[in-house]
């Protein structure tokens, strides 16, 4: 970037840093987006008359309220509950919740500023938003989190509906949660509507949702390799986090011949040098979904190496899927990766990659899949159901899983047609920063200054 325009950056910082105060992750998510955006926007003059930057960093509304609820030792419980409506340009809000005791309103806003910019690529007509609580469902009985998300949901249910807001998973929160999240607002509301994705599948939820996002990252990275005529067969794959997205990474990968051989959790990684199977994925679902236990009991298990607190960026590997959490990837762990020849990055979580880390991948000039492209086949898939609730008739799993594959090809396409540079080097960062406004600023110019 010239001079000029990083001092018009810094500026433009300057003034959000000290509106949003404290708010590290939202500051990091809307300088990546800026830096991108400036010089386009330098080219486009109405965008910068319409203030749109102003506008799309300033939440249209944000919530904050009190859950309280009683544990099984009958103490009160007292936690904070949000949601960010971030944008409704080009739909209802959507976005996901995340119960982890980190959650605060600058996580909250980075993510939610994130999903408008995602939810844009996906094509469909959803707007940005993200919710949550600093609720921490480690060690909670069935009981806890049932008692937990009803509290949550007598607040959050005056504020969403299927038409206003629609939230959904994030870390923290599966189908066991959404279940009890959507039975109380059915019991509130007294109304069986799609205002929530990541149903069950008796109760109005779409086949493909739980795998979408691991399947998506798997699609994008495929994407991204065929521009180097290269596939998934046969290429090593580590994997962060041993969650929902981790999971059906490794399922996708396994699937296109690929050999994962990592994942984690907060407290260390495996490292299983024959790879991931089928069998072994089985054994990790039941651990993490149903005993809900810890990842070295798959190196107890299988016999193989557990590295405690450590992230598994040191092991050697073709691909990474960096699917755990914020900032997971660091400058050292970047350099790491690089050098033992790691060649594509793809963000199943949310913003895994510190911009140092970014800076790494982009000099390297490796596929560098950003989570706002490569993770949006999760909320693409909710969009999904969610036509599919309004039709109240559900597609088969093949026919969610074209849709998907056609969309993540979509995402990859407009990356390219945005982020490539004159050299013929696709920058994903600026693709899908650049393709994911388009849409939402015109929106927001077409329906005036609101
Ligand atoms: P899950 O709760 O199912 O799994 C999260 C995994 O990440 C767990 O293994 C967890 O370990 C680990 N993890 C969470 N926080 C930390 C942390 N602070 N440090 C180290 N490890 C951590 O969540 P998901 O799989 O749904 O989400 C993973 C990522 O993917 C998130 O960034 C999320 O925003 C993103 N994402 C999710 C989508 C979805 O559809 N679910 C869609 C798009 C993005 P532990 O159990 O020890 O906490
Ligand atoms: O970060 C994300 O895109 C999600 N957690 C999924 C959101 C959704 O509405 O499906």
């Amino acid at each position: 970037m010239s001079d000029i325009l990083d001092v018009k950056v810094n500026e433009f910082m300057a003034k959000l840093i000290a509106r949003n105060p404290g708010e590290s992750e939202f500051h990091q998510a809307v300088q990546e987006v800026i830096e991108s955006l400036w010089p386009f926007i330098e080219d486009n003059p109405k965008y910068k008359s319409t203030k749109i930057l102003e506008r799309m960093t300033e939440p249209e509304r944000v919530l904050m309220f009190r859950v309280p609820w009683v544990d099984d030792n009958g103490e009160i419980q007292v936690n904070r509950g949000f949601r960010i409506e971030m944008n409704s340009a080009i739909g209802p809000y959507k976005g996901g919740l995340r119960f982890h005791p980190t959650v605060n309103l600058g996580i909250l806003k980075f993510l939610a500023f994130e999903q408008v910019f995602k939810n844009s690529l996906t094509s469909l007509p959803m707007g940005g938003g993200k919710g949550g609580s600093d609720f921490d469902p480690k060690g909670k009985s069935d009981n806890e989190i049932m008692k937990f998300c009803q509290s949550f949901m007598t607040e959050l249910q005056r504020h969403i509906g299927q038409d206003t807001d629609v939230p959904a998973g994030d870390i923290g929160v599966g189908g066991r949660e959404i279940g009890y999240l959507f039975g109380q607002y059915k019991r509130i509301v007294n109304e069986f509507t799609g205002v929530l994705t990541g149903k069950g599948l008796e109760w109005g939820g779409s086949l493909i949702r739980p795998e979408a996002t691991g399947y998506g990252a798997v699609y994008f990275a495929n994407e991204m390799l065929k521009t180097r005529n290269e596939g998934i067969k046969g290429k090593v794959a580590v994997v962060s986090g041993s969650g929902n997205v981790a999971q059906y990474t490794v399922e996708k990968l396994l699937q296109f011949g690929g050999k994962p051989v990592t994942l984690s959790d907060s407290a260390g990684f495996i490292y299983d040098p024959d790879g991931i199977s089928m069998e072994k994925l089985q054994y990790v679902m039941e651990l993490k979904n149903i005993k809900r236990g810890r990842i070295q009991e798959y190196a107890d298990k299988f016999k193989v190496k557990y590295v405690e607190g450590e992230r598994p960026w040191n092991v050697k590997c073709d691909l990474a899927f960096p699917s755990a959490t914020q900032n997971e990837i660091n400058e050292e762990d970047a350099k790491e990766l690089v050098k033992n020849g790691c060649f594509i990055v793809s963000e199943g979580a949310n913003m895994p990659s510190t911009p140092e880390a970014v800076e790494v991948f982009l000099e390297a000039k490796i596929l560098y899949g950003p989570g706002k492209a490569a993770n949006a086949g999760g909320v693409a898939t909710s969009g999904l159901e969610m036509t599919q609730n309004s039709m109240r008739l559900p597609w088969t799993r093949e026919e969610v899983d074209e849709r998907l594959q056609h969309i993540m090809k979509n995402i990859h396409e407009t990356c390219v047609k945005y982020g490539k540079d004159s050299s013929g080097f696709i920058n994903y960062v600026n693709g899908a920063n650049i393709g994911g406004f388009i849409k939402v600023a015109d929106a927001m110019i077409a329906q005036g200054v609101v």
